[in-house]
């Protein structure tokens, strides 16, 4: 009788990288790279950014400056970062394609579910999965856009697309449409070629962003923008900032959205990311007069819960004022002869 082939019972010496890519896929995430844990030169602008004032009120950045500035502060056995992108795009038309002034406008990552629990949890599970077939034991830490880690320097080193103008990871296959999430291991694995700038002379979003918040390429001041502006800013939105929001009450996709890489972005077929009802082409007025506890429940396990109901609140009263006011700059005594103040009122009411 002949055994079977001794190399084929050797167990593999190393989790590979290519193993790894492939129960990604698996899982449903749609690109999976891996970049080394090395000194990133783009790593140290964060520096910069926080102390020209950049980073706003988001003080957790200032005080997590350090980790944030190398995942070797995070896991110090750290050689390399598998880095995931994950589509979100839907079948819906973009919020530059709608002229009405009383459409509400919500960003379409927070459409569907939390993208931190549904992507955590694949995360986690990619993890579990590695820990299972790794021959050797391993240190790692798996994050979802809320850990110390730039993601976006590392998707870049990864292959996962280059950081455009407008500060976004791009993909050239799938586009900017994509959450990322990262695993910090002590694997050596086989690292990927970085992704190559692809913008060129483009500078689309810098001009089309409402708010002049991209302030020279790849820089964003997030005191002036809108995302800041109507997802982290607690209190009051500053008068002067408001008429920058126009319908915006949650987010703001504008510089994703001219994007030329984004002109043909496929579109998910993951139920976790589709619109739901409450939020599916919604106006100003409906948004506004949805109780409390209607609010409460379309935003359970959503994305948006970040801005609480207070928060959706302010936002959508702010951007019925620029509504009311868009409307009678369009027509002099407004469409049914109210003045601002008393389409204001009226949607109160
Ligand atoms: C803080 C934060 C914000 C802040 C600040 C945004 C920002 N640009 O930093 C606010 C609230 C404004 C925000 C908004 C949004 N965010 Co956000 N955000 C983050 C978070 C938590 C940290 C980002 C960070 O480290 N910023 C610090 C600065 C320094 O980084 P940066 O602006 O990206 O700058 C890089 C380059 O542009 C360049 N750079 C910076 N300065 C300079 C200077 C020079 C001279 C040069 C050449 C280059 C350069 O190097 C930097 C390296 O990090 C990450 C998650 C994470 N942990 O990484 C998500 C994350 C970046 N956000 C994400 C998303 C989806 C959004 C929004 C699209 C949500 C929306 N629709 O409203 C918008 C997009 C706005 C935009 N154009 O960036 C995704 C991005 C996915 C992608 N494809 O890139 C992330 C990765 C979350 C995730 N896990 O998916 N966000
Ligand atoms: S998210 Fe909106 S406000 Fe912020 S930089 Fe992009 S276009 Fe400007
Ligand atoms: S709009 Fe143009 S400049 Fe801006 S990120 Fe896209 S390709 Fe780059």
């Amino acid at each position: 009788m002949v055994g079977p082939d001794r190399a084929e019972q050797a167990p593999p010496l190393r989790l590979s990288a290519a193993e790894i890519k492939s129960q990604a896929r698996e899982l449903g995430f749609d690109l999976c790279g891996v970049a080394p844990a090395a000194d990133h030169p783009e790593l140290g602008f964060l520096r910069e950014w926080l102390d020209r004032g950049y980073g706003a009120t988001m003080t957790y950045l200032h005080r997590s400056a350090r980790r944030r500035a190398d995942v070797r502060h995070v896991v110090p056995s750290a050689q390399t970062v598998i880095v995931t992108g994950t589509l979100y795009n839907t079948n819906r038309p973009y919020s530059t394609e709608c002229a009405d002034p009383g459409r509400a406008q919500i960003a379409r990552y927070a459409w569907g579910d939390d993208y931190h629990d549904v992507i955590g949890a694949r995360t986690e599970s990619l993890l579990a999965w590695m820990r299972e077939r790794s021959p050797t034991p391993f240190e790692a830490r798996a994050y979802v856009d809320t850990g110390p880690v730039q993601e976006r320097v590392y998707a870049q080193y990864a292959g996962i697309g280059w950081i455009g103008k407008n500060t976004c990871v791009i993909n050239p296959e799938i586009g900017s449409w994509i959450f990322l999430a990262a695993i910090i291991c002590s694997l050596p694995l086989e690292v990927d070629a970085p992704s190559l700038d692809q913008c060129g002379s483009c500078t689309l979003c810098i001009e089309a962003c409402p708010t002049q918040a991209i302030v020279s390429p790849g820089v964003l001041d997030s005191t002036r923008c809108i995302s800041y502006l109507t997802i982290e800013r607690r209190g009051e939105i500053p008068e002067a900032s408001r008429s920058g929001l126009g319908s915006h009450v949650y987010g703001c996709d504008v510089c994703q959205e001219v994007c030329p890489w984004n002109a043909s972005a496929p579109r998910s077929a993951d139920p976790a990311w589709q619109p739901r009802p409450a939020w599916d082409g919604v106006d100003l007025l409906t948004l506004a007069r949805r109780t409390d506890d209607e609010l409460t429940a379309a935003l359970l396990g959503s994305a948006m819960t970040r801005a609480k109901v207070q928060g959706l609140r302010r936002n959508v009263s702010v951007a019925l004022e620029n509504a009311a006011v868009e409307r009678h700059a369009t027509s002099e005594s407004g469409a049914d002869g109210n003045t601002p103040d008393q389409d204001i009122a009226d949607a109160r009411s």
